[in-house]
C-alpha cells in the first residue's frame, strides 16, 4: 500500500500523536486581518457597591490582599487572569485600622488612588502617603505593605504585569516580614527639577515611588494642547525613562478639540478617569465614562476620545514602553 492510501483522518490521527499540526489549518498564521480585542469598562457605579461586599466578607489579614481583579471576559482559560493582554488591573479596599502584611513578588506593580486617605505603602521601607489621584510604585521585587490610619474605606486601583511574567516564567514570590532593605534615598533628595542627588547610591529602579496628583497636575498646566490634548509622562527620574520596563504611566488632559483626531497603537492601555465625563469609541465600541470609571484600550483598535465639556482627565497605564524598546511600537493618527 502506497503513502498515499492512508486516509487523511489517519494521517491527522498520526500527526497528533507525534505532536504536530499542519500549519495550513492554524487559526492564526498567515492571516492578514489582526485580531482585536474589545474594550471593556468597569462603571464605578456598578463597582463601588460591589466593593462593599468584599469589605465585610473579608479582610487581608485572611487573604493577603482585599482585592477583586478586573478580568477580560473574552479570556478564554482561568487561568488567564489579564485584564489587557499584557496588564492585570484590580481594585484593593483597605479599612480604617487594617494593614496589609509585607511581601514581594518578581511583578512591577502601580497603585493609583480612587477613594480616600489616610493610608501609606510602604516600599523598601520607604513612607508613601496615599491621597486621591497619587499614583505609587513597588518596583518588582521590592518589599510593600499597605496600612490604613485614616477613619474611612480607602480604595486604590492595582495595575501589574502579571500576564507578562506568565508568560516570560518569572513568576516569584515571597512573604515577609521585610529583610535586608536595601538602602533608598528620600523622595525629596529627587525633588529639584534639574538636579540629582551626586552620592555613593545606585538603584535599579525609579528611587521615587510616590508621584502626587498635585505635582502631575502642576506639571500637564505648565504645557500646550496638541489637537486638544496634553499629556505628562510619569518618569523614573534617574533616565527619563517610564516608570518601570513594563509599565508606562501618564497623566492625559482632553478637551473638546480631543475628538477630532483617531489614533491607533500597537500598545494595550488601561485608563482611570479623574475628572470629567466623556465618550471614547474604542473600535466597534463605545462607552461612556466619568469619574473613577476603568476601561481597557486593547491594542490596534482605532480610539476616538470625547468630552463631554470643559476638560476630562484620566491616568493611563499601558505597555508602549516595552513595545517601543522592542521595536514594536506603531503608531497611527488618522485625521
Ligand atoms: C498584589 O500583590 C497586590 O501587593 C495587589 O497589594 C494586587 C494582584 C495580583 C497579584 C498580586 C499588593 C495584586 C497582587
Amino acid at each position: 500500500m502506497s503513502d498515499r492510501a492512508v486516509s487523511p483522518v489517519t494521517v491527522a490521527e498520526q500527526w497528533k500523536a507525534a505532536n504536530l499540526a499542519p500549519l495550513w489549518d492554524s487559526m492564526i498564521a498567515h492571516k492578514d486581518d489582526v485580531a482585536l480585542k474589545q474594550a471593556t469598562l468597569w462603571p464605578w457605579a456598578q463597582v463601588r457597591p460591589l466593593l462593599e461586599h468584599a469589605m465585610w466578607m473579608t479582610n487581608p489579614d485572611v487573604v493577603e490582599r482585599r482585592v477583586l481583579s478586573m478580568r477580560d471576559p473574552s479570556n478564554v482559560s482561568p487561568l488567564d487572569e489579564s485584564t489587557v493582554n499584557t496588564l492585570q488591573a484590580a481594585f484593593q479596599v483597605l479599612l480604617p485600622g487594617e494593614s496589609a502584611r509585607p511581601h514581594r513578588h518578581s511583578m512591577n506593580a502601580i497603585r493609583f488612588v480612587l477613594e480616600g486617605e489616610g493610608a501609606v505603602t510602604v516600599v523598601d521601607g520607604k513612607r508613601c502617603p496615599m491621597q486621591v489621584g497619587d499614583l505609587i510604585l513597588t518596583p518588582g521585587w521590592c518589599w510593600h505593605e499597605h496600612e490604613h490610619l485614616g477613619d474611612q474605606p480607602i480604595i486604590w486601583l492595582d495595575v501589574l504585569d502579571v500576564p507578562l511574567h506568565q508568560y516570560f516564567g518569572t513568576v516569584r514570590f515571597q512573604r515577609g516580614p521585610a529583610k535586608a532593605l536595601p538602602a533608598t534615598l528620600e523622595d525629596e533628595a529627587f525633588g529639584r527639577a534639574h538636579f540629582l542627588p551626586d552620592v555613593e547610591w545606585s538603584s535599579a529602579h525609579s528611587p521615587l515611588f510616590r508621584y502626587s496628583m498635585a505635582d502631575a497636575v502642576s506639571a500637564l498646566q505648565a504645557i500646550p494642547y496638541q489637537h486638544g490634548i496634553r499629556r505628562v509622562r510619569y518618569v523614573n527620574p534617574l533616565d527619563g525613562r517610564g516608570v518601570m520596563p513594563m509599565l508606562d504611566c501618564y497623566l492625559v488632559e482632553l478637551t473638546e478639540g480631543a475628538e477630532l483626531r483617531v489614533t491607533r497603537s500597537t500598545s494595550n492601555a488601561l485608563c482611570a478617569v479623574v475628572e470629567g465625563t466623556g465618550t471614547s469609541t474604542i473600535g466597534e465600541r463605545t462607552i461612556q465614562w466619568r469619574k473613577n470609571d476603568v476601561f481597557t484600550v486593547p491594542q490596534n483598535n482605532w480610539v476616538r476620545h470625547t468630552v463631554a465639556s470643559g476638560i476630562a482627565r484620566f491616568m493611563m497605564v499601558s505597555d508602549k514602553d516595552m513595545l517601543a524598546r522592542l521595536g514594536l511600537l506603531e503608531e497611527e493618527t488618522n485625521s
